[in-house]
């Protein structure tokens, strides 16, 4: 018996099949056009078809290619699924998706939006998982990483999504992960990625830029050296024969401590480049993270603002990398806050490839006990129109920091798999919406039950504004616990070196960004950038991103600043209990277990939202000695 549940893959009887789901025709030759037709077997028995010998069959027909989209069409009462080896296996998966929800079976044509869609694991050789909630590492145990039956069943969970790439390793590369380039894992290596590639996900590593000193015995890690150079095309030509499902490589380099090339006076451009030479030869592309900034600040210099420096950094090497190297870049221009603005560099870089860095891993928003439905937040990102048209037709490709680990549901929160969900899907097509999707995920996950379909849907699709209300006021965040980012500190980052500040006295509060400010807002462009400078004319929810602005100021519904904040602390908190208390209402329609575990992370929730509500709320009553409106009881 297997100690952890198949997710959305658990199909559920149905009795309205049609009658081709009896019988497949056809032999694919591919991996992955094997592991469609073992899908589809055990899919189509698992949702109650009977095995027929003759009558109307289901046909699967390999192309040859690499490619990953596939067609649906229709031929003597069955269909025939016709695509290259990946494509079948979407398309499969596809299929029983469409089945298992009930849905009727319509001639298609779909391939994936973005070529390279990923999951990027924070995962160390130790078996912790760097601000993961969900237990610990399924890639690594015991000091090292291993290939094992969950392993397989992620592949098929990611592939059921249509995701294509997994990062094994933190960004963060110590100890022991220094090792997965030296030889001395690439057996292990190999079966991972096989396993992946099976699935149609190709195997990437995290690597330290300092490797060529830690491991190499080089005196230097400097990219223009020769003997450098030298090294990592020896590593690369080793490592990618030995391991055929490798990619390429993701690096965090001159960030938070990380070493890059910064240290020897070379570009980011330069130390990319000469690591995207070294896998050049094998197909191989390098990620280059952009989460570069002064993490060493003093709190008095007003000058330096750390939502400018990604794109101080990168905008003026925009055309400087090489082809084989993406950027890839946090959503916003912080770090991962349950609201901030799209990253500029997403919106502004022309000449340069990008991939977008989500965070499933809910670092910030609520650690997995308290549910925040990405998806709103993803769409909103994909759909932003900067000059240059929108986020989502400008990406080269999509990435996600993962939130799994091997908890027996893989994500500590049970409804934190439809983040995992709604990713892959949007991966696929950032054109779905936000609400089919959490149908989609509640109906595959839950089975067919009207009442649990829309009141899950209903949760995940408010629980992020209701997180928003009840944590980080209108786009301010950062007044979490420094370290652990879990509940309230609203001072705690404020005399610190990590950057982000609020600056609150009696009376006003929030950072100016705007053209009288650190001018962070002009690196919109002139439009975005008129739009954002001024608090007349910036979106609310964003007014304390950009704004420095006293209390008293007027927000469009006549309510002050500070009475704003006050009641959406009020609303949110209020909002969490309804969540809570519709979940408490589908006992006994939904597995016990899960009932019992999602009900107790929303003790969790709400005892954790009336925590933000009080400090947050006498925090700034305390500051100001403005009452609250409405006379509530605003102080601990
Ligand atoms: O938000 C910060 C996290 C770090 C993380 C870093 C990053 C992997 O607190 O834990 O390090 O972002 O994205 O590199």
């Amino acid at each position: 018996m297997c100690d952890y549940s198949q997710l959305w893959l658990d199909w559920k009887p149905r009795k309205d099949l049609p009658p081709w789901t009896g019988r497949i025709i056809g032999m694919p030759a591919s991996p992955q056009g094997k592991a469609a037709l073992r899908e589809l077997r055990e899919g189509l028995a698992a949702l109650g078809a009977a095995a027929k010998e003759d009558g109307p069959c289901l046909r699967l027909e390999e192309l040859p290619g690499e490619g990953e989209g596939y067609s649906l069409s229709f031929e003597g009462g069955g269909p025939v699924l016709s695509g290259p080896g990946r494509g079948l296996l979407y398309g499969a998966f596809a299929l029983l998706r469409q089945l298992s929800l009930g849905e009727s079976i319509r001639p298609e044509t779909s391939a994936p939006r973005y070529p390279l869609r990923m999951l990027d694991h924070w995962d160390n050789a130790d078996g912790s998982v760097e601000r993961g909630y969900a237990g610990s590492s399924f890639f690594f145990r015991g000091g090292r990483p291993v290939c094992d039956a969950r392993t397989r069943d992620y592949a098929r969970l990611l592939a059921s999504v249509g995701l294509n790439g997994c990062c094994l390793n933190n960004v963060n590369v110590s100890g022991e992960a220094l090792e997965l380039l030296t030889g001395k894992y690439d057996q292990t290596l190999r079966e991972i990625g096989d396993t992946l590639e099976e699935y149609g996900v190709g195997l990437w590593l995290s690597v330290s830029f300092a490797a060529p000193l830690d491991r190499g015995g080089l005196p230097t890690a400097d990219p223009l050296d020769p003997a450098v150079r030298r090294w990592w095309g020896e590593t690369c030509s080793r490592l990618f024969r030995a391991v055929p499902g490798l990619r390429g490589f993701l690096v965090k380099a001159d960030s938070e401590g990380r070493p890059g090339p910064q240290t020897y006076g070379r570009t980011q451009a330069e130390g990319a480049n000469m690591l995207g030479s070294a896998v050049l030869p094998f197909g191989g592309r390098i990620l280059w993270r952009c989460f570069v900034y002064n993490c060493a600040q003093d709190w008095r210099d007003s000058q330096t603002d750390r939502a400018r420096a990604q794109y101080d950094t990168f905008a003026p090497l925009d055309g400087a990398f090489a082809d084989n190297v993406l950027l890839q870049v946090k959503n916003g221009p912080v770090d991962f806050q349950v609201r901030e603005p799209v990253s500029p560099l997403l919106v502004r870089l022309e000449r340069t490839k990008r991939m977008v860095e989500f965070q499933l891993a809910q670092e910030y928003t609520g650690q997995q006990r308290h549910v925040c439905w990405l998806a709103p937040l993803m769409k909103e990102v994909l759909d932003f129109a900067g000059p240059a048209g929108k986020v989502k037709d400008r990406a080269d490709a999509l990435c996600a920091v993962s939130n799994t680990g091997d908890d027996p549901n893989w994500t500590g929160h049970d409804l934190a798999a439809a983040n995992l969900y709604a990713f892959g899907r949007l991966c696929w097509d950032p054109d779905l919406e936000a609400g089919s999707l959490a149908r989609e995920w509640a109906g595959l996950t839950f089975g067919p039950d009207r009442l649990v379909e829309d009141t899950v849907a209903d949760i995940l699709l408010r629980s992020r504004e209701v997180y928003e209300r009840y944590t980080a006021p209108l786009g301010l965040g950062w007044l979490c616990t420094p370290g652990t980012h879990y509940g309230p500190s609203p001072e705690g980052y404020e005399y610190d070196r990590w950057g982000p500040s609020h600056k609150a006295t009696c009376r006003e509060i929030g950072v100016e960004r705007g053209p009288g400010g650190t001018g962070m807002t002009a690196q919109y462009g002139e439009v975005l950038g008129a739009r954002y400078g001024s608090a007349d004319t910036c979106p609310e929810e964003l007014l304390l991103f950009f704004h420095r602005l006293p209390y008293d100021y007027r927000m469009k519904d006549g309510r002050t600043l500070l009475q704003r904040i006050y009641d959406d602390h009020f609303l949110g908190c209020a909002e969490a209990e309804a969540m809570a208390a519709a979940w408490d209402a589908l006992e006994g329609r939904v597995p016990e277990e899960v009932f019992r575990r999602v009900r107790a992370r929303f003790r969790e929730q709400i005892r954790s939202a009336r925590e933000w509500r009080d400090v947050v709320n006498s925090w700034l009553y305390r500051l100001t000695l403005i009452p609250d409106g409405k006379g509530r009881k605003i102080y601990l």
